[in-house]
Order: C-alpha cells, then sequence, then structure tokens
C-alpha cells in the first residue's frame, strides 16, 4: 500500500482522483490535501508553477519551471488543460532562503511559430549566453522543440524564428558534459511520442504491443551553436538488469515523459516520470548515449497525476526538484517543490516518499 496509515477518506478520494490526466475536469477534486500530510512545501503560492528544472550559475541557484494557468480547457486525454502561455524564472542563494520570482522571461505571443501549450522547459549557459529550450505546438498542432537565448539567466529570452529543426514531441532537457550539450526529450500520448514511429509525424496514435520494447526518450548532441542539433535523434534505450529493453506493458519501470540527465561518480543517470505508475524512476549507464540499466524509484507518487523533476547538486548537497498539486488539488495546477537527494555507497538512489504516513 502507498500510503498504508492514511485513512481521511478525503485524502484517499483526492489521491485516486489526482491520478488521472486523462480523465474530465470534473473528475478533478475541488480541495486541497491537508499541508500536514506534505513532507516538502511549495516553493512559492502566487503563481503555479510545475516541471523545475534546477540549475547553479555562478553560486545561484536558478529554476526553470511551466507556469501553470487556469485557463478551463476540459482535459482531452492529451493534456489539453495545460495550457500555459508564459516561462517565469526563479533563483535563490540558499536553498532554504527566499525565491525570487524574476517576472516573465518568455511569452507565448513572442514565438512564431508557436501556437500554445507552453510545456516543461530547461534552460543552459554556454560561453556567457543563456538558452532556454521549451516545447510548444506549431500552428498544425504538432509538438515542437524551441530555444530561446538571452545573455542572463533570468531572461528575458529571444526565440528563434522557428523551431529546433529535427526535433519532436516535448518535455526537453540540455545536458552538459565534458564541453558537450546534449538534448534530450519525449513524453507518450499528449506529449505526441507515438505519432514519430516512422520518423516522420503521424496524426494517429501507434503504440508498441505490451511485450514490444518500449517507447523511450530521444537524444542527439547539439551544435556549438546551441540552437540546432548536431545528429539526428537517437533513442535511448533502457533495459532491464538482464539487458532486455524494457517492455511497453512494464508501466512500473517504463519511460513516459520527463527526462532528465545527470552525472554522479562518473556514471550517467537517466531519470523519469513512468506516467501511469507516477513514479520518478532512473537508469544508469557508462555512456551519456547508454544503453541505461533500471536501478530503482527515486519519487514516489505524488497527489497529481503528473510527477516532473530535475536533480542538480548544489552547495555541496543533491537536490531533487519536483512537483505536486498540494494547493489545489488539480493536476493542471501544481506547485514546484525541493527536497534532499541522497545516494547510497554504491551509486544508487534513496528513494523518497513525498507525503507522510
Ligand atoms: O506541464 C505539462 C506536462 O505535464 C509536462 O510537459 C509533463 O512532463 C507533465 O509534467
Amino acid at each position: 500500500m502507498r500510503y498504508p496509515l492514511l485513512m481521511a477518506s478525503t485524502v484517499l478520494a483526492l489521491l485516486t482522483a489526482c491520478h488521472e490526466r486523462t480523465e474530465t475536469a470534473a473528475a478533478q477534486p475541488s480541495a486541497p490535501a491537508p499541508a500536514s500530510k506534505f513532507v516538502d512545501a511549495p516553493l512559492v503560492t502566487d503563481l503555479y508553477t510545475a516541471d523545475p528544472s534546477a540549475h547553479v550559475f555562478d553560486g545561484r541557484l536558478w529554476i526553470y519551471p511551466s507556469h501553470d494557468i487556469e485557463s478551463n480547457i476540459a482535459s482531452d486525454g492529451q493534456g489539453a488543460q495545460f495550457d500555459m502561455r508564459d516561462y517565469h524564472v526563479y533563483s535563490m542563494d540558499r536553498i532554504d532562503g527566499p525565491v525570487t520570482d524574476h517576472g516573465v522571461a518568455l511569452d507565448l505571443k513572442d514565438i512564431p511559430w508557436a501556437s500554445r501549450q507552453l510545456w516543461a522547459p530547461d534552460a543552459a549557459r554556454k560561453d556567457g549566453t543563456y538558452y532556454l529550450y521549451f516545447p510548444a505546438k506549431d500552428h498544425d498542432g504538432v509538438f515542437r522543440i524551441g530555444v530561446a537565448s538571452s545573455t542572463r539567466p533570468e531572461g528575458p529570452f529571444k526565440a528563434q524564428p522557428e523551431p529546433i529543426a529535427g526535433t519532436y514531441s516535448m518535455d526537453p532537457s540540455v545536458f552538459e558534459d565534458d564541453g558537450h550539450y546534449y538534448l534530450i526529450l519525449g513524453g507518450l500520448r499528449g506529449g505526441q511520442l507515438q505519432r514519430w514511429a516512422t520518423g516522420t509525424y503521424q496524426a494517429e496514435d501507434t503504440f508498441p504491443e505490451d511485450s514490444a520494447p518500449a517507447l523511450v526518450p530521444k537524444m542527439a548532441r547539439l551544435n556549438d551553436d546551441m540552437t540546432s542539433l548536431a545528429e539526428d535523434l537517437r533513442p535511448v534505450v533502457i533495459q532491464d538488469e538482464q539487458g532486455k529493453p524494457l517492455t511497453a506493458g512494464d508501466k512500473a519501470r517504463a519511460f513516459f515523459e520527463a527526462a532528465w540527465l545527470h552525472k554522479y561518480d562518473g556514471k550517467y543517470y537517466l531519470s523519469y516520470s513512468t506516467g501511469d505508475t507516477h513514479f520518478i524512476a532512473y537508469a544508469t549507464a557508462d555512456s551519456v548515449y547508454g544503453p541505461y540499466t533500471y536501478r530503482g524509484v527515486i519519487l514516489k507518487p505524488v497527489v497529481g497525476w503528473t510527477t516532473h523533476h530535475s536533480i542538480v547538486e548544489f552547495n555541496g548537497q543533491w537536490y531533487l526538484f519536483y512537483h505536486d498539486a498540494q494547493l489545489t488539488g488539480k493536476t493542471h495546477l501544481r506547485n514546484m517543490k525541493v527536497t534532499s537527494l541522497h545516494y547510497n555507497d554504491d551509486g544508487t538512489i534513496q528513494t523518497i516518499e513525498p507525503m507522510r504516513p
């Protein structure tokens, strides 16, 4: 059982309803769960924030989240209720210190190719320029990855006139290793990854059989200009400890969305959401391109259907940034949080419980 001592019927109803991203808005609860059950508090409460990508630039912690809003669009099974229209950038000089909102960093109206849904972004810095990578639907309703740049970490960012050629789907994140930058992306269902099985966009969904290898994130090295791919996107294989690719039916372990790369003690760590089973899981590899071997769960399910995170080292301590729906109980109105992350001596990550029993 996930929460064995949690007997309050309201909280149980909340947890059940919140794990239905593909259901109608009417299925969503209207009351938040009691604050005392949550291990961590929301980092900001005046705006709804989600998908927090954290980075340290010049000793300061910078957060690039989605900015959730209520636009009263009903859920359509494709995430239409996630109708975000701009990005705010946040920063902190210490983890338990105040969080500064630097205001609007990029607005949908200033992205020529994008029509809607500014979903989970990430940022990177190279040679004194800051790059914001973000997904949005183009004017044909197809998710693409865009990039915008600024001389400052908080923006404002100026978007490129076109999406990054050769990219698709959503949830981009950028990982730097040895002076090279790698873009990893992808997400199922509303994220449209299942529509790219042939390499070109098909309006129909094509999911693998449960016994077939699961869909996986895609990755490519970025060119020095940080705005184009140096190679075609390639699949990032996630396998079990016997070296077999995880299957699509392996819902507790297979990739769904929210890929994040980091490195610890010489090993590459790929973490991601398992979607329907609501875990942040992880896998490790000796090469940045993989294959990655499944290792376990970093974060147990949070309140809300989605789970999305980043992992960063700051002042000698590792942190997991994540979100839940504590403030609203609504899956599309989330709040970002941070908690400490710990490794065991063998490099495995200790599983984090976001709720108290
Ligand atoms: O915020 C919109 C979408 O919800 C993200 O792109 C997914 O990762 C999920 O968190």
